[in-house]
């Protein structure tokens, strides 16, 4: 790359995402205030600098006029983010209904919303087309931007078709893709009137990476059964042509939650946490209120718990954080509801004048808040029905270094392959097996403890966010490298 004062410049990276890591609030015609939004790849990426980063995304509001479009334009350029607009409609179609409410489920084993099926099946053809004009959209602003020798890592089932699309621009692009969903059995793709588009799309890419090598399995076999194409180890051959296919299991930036423990207000607030709930086990849970998150099962486990286990209806407190999402989705506000009502009933059969078993919040913590909790908890509880990865059992080992607390792990979550070993799988579909899991955990030796917590932590903090994205851009630089070498041959 070229040198810049005599030192090498890095490389430009366009992370292109369905939404930018700031969320844009209109203040006046052409003034904007710009909040830093936290989600799983946001996280993840905030802890690497080893490139020239630019994010390319939706900035989660329309902006149909020229003023505004401009103004916004400017100040997010500050922020190193590039806006993509999209119109109500579109966002409507593509995003609600194509990426929400079709594949989010599908690609979690969850099926269609019961009720909506038929309707979900009947306006499939004008969500598709609306998820390759939005996919479209984003390409265009890319290719705008898109100088030579950059590296395009375009993120998410929200951009499926983006790879062809980029490649129908300039064949020379290095274009990766990385699912952070779980990518299901070939047997429920192929249930997708779109599913063969939507494969020969992301095999345009150079690489195409998952979380486990199960979901990359999965995408190669769905590859071979759906198009009859030939998978090799190396990913998936279509006329000498490859795809490379791998998996890139993402990680944390552990140091920072490491760190962050040792800040005084963090400190103060461990204090306050730990007289607030002293003489109690604290159990913890921090999840989008999502389907996939299986937050109902879990407090239904805890209740069953606590049913079988009167000794410990005084000892023990559930902390369950649910961050509300899509909460336009009546599917959410149903499981809203639900849970609430879960809650509500769990608290009026055990709990007391002076405590309740469980609080529930309804909302986001701040990054120090959520530290100090991880902190004091003694056994954190995991039970995706199913989950990519899930961050949120990393960050707790990161801040477990002292207490050694233990985590309770659903089999369905993509962590489950790499911190199998340190924490308690469990299926949570079978809440008599939770519930016996937490009588294990809450009574589990300690030098039990401590060695579970050893493994967990040592991948913790080896296997990071930076690793993880420097693993795979560099991987995704020397595919290119490898492909041109093979058509020279
Ligand atoms: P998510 O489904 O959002 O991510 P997860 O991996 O757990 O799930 O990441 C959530 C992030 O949001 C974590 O960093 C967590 O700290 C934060 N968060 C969650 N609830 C919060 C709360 N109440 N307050 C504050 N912060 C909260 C998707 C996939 C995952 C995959 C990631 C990354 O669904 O499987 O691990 O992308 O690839």
């Amino acid at each position: 790359y070229e040198k810049q004062d005599g030192r090498p410049s890095k490389q430009r990276l366009l992370v292109v995402a369905n939404r930018l890591p700031v969320a844009a609030v209109r203040k006046g015609e052409d003034s904007w205030q710009l909040e830093i939004s936290a989600g799983g790849l946001v996280t993840a990426l905030l802890g690497v600098n080893e490139f020239e980063t630019r994010w390319i995304g939706w900035a989660g509001v329309n902006v149909p006029d020229e003023v505004g479009q401009r103004s916004l334009t400017k100040a997010l350029a500050e922020k190193r983010c590039i806006p993509v607009f999209l119109d109500e409609e579109v966002v409507h179609q593509y995003y609600n209904g194509y990426c929400n409410n079709i594949l989010w489920p599908l690609f979690h084993y969850l099926g269609l919303p019961q009720e909506d099926r038929l309707a979900t099946t009947r306006s499939f053809q004008s969500q598709f087309s609306a998820y390759k004009k939005a996919n479209q959209m984003f390409a265009d602003v890319v290719n705008e931007h898109y100088e030579d020798g950059d590296v395009v890592w375009c993120h998410d089932y929200h951009l499926m078709f983006l790879p062809k699309c980029l490649k129908e621009y300039n064949i020379e692009m290095k274009v990766g893709w990385f699912l952070h969903t779980p990518f299901p059995s070939s047997e429920i793709h192929r249930t997708l009137p779109s599913r063969s588009e939507l494969l020969r799309s992301v095999l345009a890419a150079d690489l195409v990476g998952f979380h486990t090598y199960d979901y990359a399995r999965h995408f190669v076999s769905a590859c071979t059964r759906i198009l009859g194409l030939e998978g090799t180890p190396e990913g998936v051959e279509d006329q000498g042509k490859l795809t490379r296919v791998a998996a890139f299991p993402i990680g944390i930036d552990s140091n920072r939650f490491i760190r962050a423990l040792e800040l005084p207000e963090v400190k103060d607030h461990i204090r306050e946490l730990k007289e607030r709930f002293a003489g109690r086990k604290v159990m913890l849970g921090v999840d989008r209120l999502d389907m996939i998150k299986g937050i109902p099962q879990k407090i239904l486990a805890f209740e069953k718990f606590l049913e079988e286990n009167p000794v410990w209806r005084d000892k023990v407190v559930l902390l369950q954080i649910a961050v509300p999402t899509r909460t336009d989705v009546p599917e959410y506000q149903k499981l809203t509801c639900q849970v609430h009502e879960i809650v509500g009933r769990i608290n009026g059969r055990f709990g007391t004048l002076t405590a309740v078993p469980i609080h529930h919040l309804d909302r986001s913590l701040d990054f120090h808040a959520l530290c100090a909790l991880y902190a004091v908890t003694d056994v954190a509880l995991v039970t995706s029905l199913r989950d990519g990865m899930n961050l949120v059992s990393y960050e707790f080992v990161a801040c477990q270094d002292e207490k050694k607390g233990v985590l309770i792990l659903s089999e369905f979550a993509g962590a489950a392959q790499s911190l199998g070993a340190g924490a308690i799988l469990v299926n949570p579909w079978n809440i008599t097996e939770v519930a016996a899991s937490i009588g294990y955990a809450l009574t589990m030796p300690a030098d039990e403890r401590e060695k579970r917590h050893q493994h967990n932590f040592m991948h913790v903090t080896i296997h990071t966010s930076q690793e993880w994205a420097e693993t795979f851009v560099s991987e995704l630089n020397d595919t290119v490298v490898e492909a041109q070498l093979r058509t020279r041959q």
